[in-house]
């Protein structure tokens, strides 16, 4: 990772000694860190009142013991997390994921980042993250409602529409915010819609939610092709992931004429030169629920399975990573480069390692950093708050639409916040300095808080 500047480096040390062995964490302050390095040197206040230090410190981090009964009658213990990071700007709001690999560093890089994020959307919402190292993967129906209750059980007392508002992440879809929804409503004996995002359309869910990260990430990099005079149609693109952000990127890069041609999940990655058949994808992940394998299982023209190696060996012109936080190595941005890659879109959160970006940088590759590409989701989330507020429900059409233009805002604003720091063309630095001063702005006004 390259140099801090020197009036930030202390506050680097210090967020690495208080907050030992949380590596993805310490790299996303670092990130942010080294952006800052040229609003400080420009703006000398924004270093004083430890304004810095105080956005690197959690408001509240809740860690809780999840107990619940599955199928077979034993008693499991799973381990809840609640880290709400920063409300200058709205009530805290961000994803919950449950994955085996959830720890405390992973909940506060993701609340860390989703604070610049909900900035740079311009909503009233402020940064915060939760999740569980509960593993859905096999689990049933009744196991997951079980599981989802005993979660809320616990959680409810933290939240509210004025006070922290949820939504889904990875292993967290439609279906288990029903599940934590009900259960809110039933222990609060309240519908406060507002709560949660993403919620079904059935109970309060806004249109084009479950569409708007993958469409936003596209829509936002749509725009930055747009900057040198190009557009994704006719571009052969590689998406990995295959989960929601996945499956609505591939389908927004088609109607923009593109072709997908490879996904993935984490045992291996499809490859159907035709493109990706969408129908037949959402059939077996969202349907279903089954694994990418089965695709090839059911389409046996045209299509490959394959289990090693590294989707990102796949020759493309864009490349949308939008499985999980360092799924792109330096090895691999090297091969995509080597292969001609013009673009790449981060639809997940961190999902390019450090050494990755700096590569592509590097190599006149236009990079769309995920916590302004993928600010699409967590916009309509906000989106959905307004319904809820109002108890009014809009259109697709409506909703995307306002989708389509904060997608715009966003990108214009880190582009011109580039320019004028200047380094134009780095969206890293536009997203990490426009996202910082709204927040820093925000602190100021509201004391030492
Ligand atoms: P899903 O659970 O719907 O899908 C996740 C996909 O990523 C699956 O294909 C999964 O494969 C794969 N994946 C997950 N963990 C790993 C891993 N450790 N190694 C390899 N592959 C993995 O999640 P989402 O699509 O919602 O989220 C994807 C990314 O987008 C995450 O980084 C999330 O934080 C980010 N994001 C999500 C938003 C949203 O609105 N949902 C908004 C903004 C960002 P498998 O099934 O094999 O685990
Ligand atoms: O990372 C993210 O922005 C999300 N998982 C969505 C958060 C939200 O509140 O919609």
């Amino acid at each position: 990772m390259s140099k801090i500047d020197e009036k930030l480096q202390p506050v680097l040390d210090e967020v690495l000694r208080r907050n030992a062995g949380e590596a993805e964490f310490h790299q996303a302050v670092h990130e942010v860190l080294e952006s800052l390095g040229r609003v400080v040197a420009k703006h000398p206040d924004y270093a004083s009142d430890a304004l810095i230090e105080r956005i690197c410190e959690p408001e509240r981090q809740i860690i809780f013991r999840v107990p619940w009964v599955d199928d077979t009658g034993q008693v499991q213990i799973n381990r809840g997390f609640r880290v709400q990071f920063n409300s200058a700007l709205g009530p805290y709001k961000g994803g919950i994921r449950f994955h085996p690999s959830v720890n405390l560093g992973i909940v506060k890089f993701l609340g860390f980042e989703q604070i610049f994020k909900n900035a740079l959307t311009g909503m009233p919402i402020g940064g915060g993250k939760g999740g569980s190292d509960f593993n859905p993967r096999g689990r049933s129906d009744g196991e997951i409602m079980r599981f989802c209750q005993a979660f809320m059980t616990e959680l409810h007392r933290h939240l509210g529409e004025y006070t922290d508002v949820p939504a889904g992440d990875i292993g967290v879809g439609g279906r288990e915010i029903g599940y934590m929804f009900g259960q809110y409503k039933r222990l609060n004996n309240r519908y406060e819609a507002g709560v949660l995002t993403g919620k079904g359309l059935a109970y309060g869910g806004s249109r084009a939610r479950t569409e708007a990260t993958g469409f936003g990430l596209v829509y936002f990099v749509q725009q930055m092709l747009g900057t040198k005079g190009t557009s994704l149609d006719g571009k052969r693109v590689v998406v990995s992931g295959s989960g929601n952000v996945a499956i609505y990127a591939i389908e927004k890069v088609r109607q923009f004429g593109g072709v997908v041609m490879a996904c993935s999940d984490s045992n291996g990655y499809i490859l159907d030169e035709n493109g990706i058949d969408l129908d037949l994808l959402k059939e077996i992940k969202e349907v279903r629920r089954e694994r990418l394998s089965e695709y090839v299982r059911i389409k046996k023209s045209g299509a490959h399975y394959i289990e090693d190696g590294s989707i990102w060996d796949v020759p493309c012109d864009i490349a949308l990573p939008c499985a999980t936080q360092n799924e792109l190595t330096a090895k691999d941005a090297a091969t995509l480069i080597k292969n001609g890659v013009m673009a790449v879109g981060e639809g997940a959160n961190m999902p390019s390692t450090p050494e990755a970006v700096a590569l592509f940088q590097n190599g006149g590759v236009m990079f769309a950093p995920g916590k302004a590409a993928n600010a699409g989701g967590v916009a309509t989330s906000a989106l959905e708050m307004q319904q809820n507020a109002s108890r009014d429900s809009w259109s697709f059409e409506q909703t995307e639409e306002r989708l389509a233009q904060i997608m715009r805002n966003i990108h214009d604003n880190c582009a011109a916040t580039a320019e004028e720091y200047s380094a134009p063309g780095n969206y890293v630095l536009g997203a990490n300095i426009a996202g910082f001063v709204r927040v820093a702005e925000a602190m100021r006004a509201l004391g030492v808080i």
